[in-house]
């Protein structure tokens, strides 16, 4: 890989999107990287980290050189490409944590709103700024930010292009907690580290029935959430976990 350094510790993958003479923006290559890297997590990893590489950026957003002179048509296919990838992130069975170190501007928001957690370093800075680029959020930003903070606050930064700072993305619920940008991997790990000691399959349908009910009525969603609640009574992992707490043991799940 190119543009992406992996490192899997404990069942733990930490991702690092580096292209630092671009500040990390995402073209063709990146993304296709980041899909294959996607498309091939090996299965016992618990949890992944999206980050940045170096001290700046996390993703500077879409490749702008890259998207000046593209057609109609090749906007369709860049905006395509990074959706999907972006899909294939925020489906992927484990959950994924964006430790974002710096930028995360149009693209690189738009990475960030697909993953399961954000935590932002303190020097951080959030923004759309498509429209002052002559374009829209073509990454699933109009979509994911206006489920994210609400569709006033998704139309007052889409439409201003406005840039804003960590502890502003706290408060309107875009990120789930500032820390300081030295201790940012460490907090990052240490959640991943809880979440790898919890039942994997429990976990996966956690994480099913929370995007689920995304887009279904509440009805469909509660009856969802029924059935995974259900399927979790035929996993070994329930059933050490029980046996475990009731004879005051320690668990180690095998995610069966
Ligand atoms: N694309 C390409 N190159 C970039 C990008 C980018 N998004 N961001 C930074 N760079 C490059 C700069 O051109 C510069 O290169 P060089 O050294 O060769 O001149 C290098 O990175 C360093 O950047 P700066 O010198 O500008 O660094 P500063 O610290 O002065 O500024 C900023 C940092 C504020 C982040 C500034 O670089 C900036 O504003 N970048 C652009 C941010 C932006 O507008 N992002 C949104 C892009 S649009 C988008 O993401 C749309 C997603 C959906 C696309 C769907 C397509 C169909």
């Amino acid at each position: 890989m190119k543009f992406l350094i992996s490192e899997i510790e404990n069942g733990i993958a930490v991702l690092k999107i580096s292209r630092p003479q671009a500040l990390n923006a995402l073209n063709t290559e990146v993304l296709a990287e980041l899909e294959e890297y996607i498309d091939n997590i090996p299965s016992d990893i618990r949890v992944l980290i999206i980050t940045g590489d170096g001290p700046k950026s996390f993703v500077a957003g879409a490749d702008i050189a890259e998207m000046s002179n593209l057609t109609p048509e090749g906007g369709l296919e860049f905006g395509r490409r990074g959706a999907r990838v972006f899909k294939k992130i925020e489906d992927l069975d484990i959950p994924v944590i964006a430790a974002i170190n710096g930028f995360a501007l149009g693209g690189g928001c738009e990475i960030a709103m697909a993953c399961d957690i954000r935590i932002a370093a303190e020097n951080a800075k959030f923004g759309q700024p498509e429209v002052g680029l002559g374009i829209i959020p073509g990454f699933s930003g109009t979509y994911r930010l206006a489920k994210l903070v609400g569709q006033g606050m998704a139309k007052d930064l889409i439409f201003s292009g406005r840039t804003i700072r960590a502890d502003e993305a706290l408060r309107i619920g875009l990120v789930n907690q500032v820390v300081k940008s030295e201790e940012l991997m460490d907090v990052a790990k240490d959640l991943a580290s809880k979440i790898a000691q919890n039942a994997p399959i429990a976990v996966k349908y956690a994480k099913q029935c929370i995007n689920q009910n995304y887009d279904m009525e509440r009805d469909t969603a509660l009856a969802f959430e029924n059935e995974m609640f259900a399927k979790c009574f035929a996993t070994e992992d329930q059933k050490n976990g029980m046996n475990a707490f009731l004879k005051k043991e320690k668990v180690i799940f095998i995610n069966k």
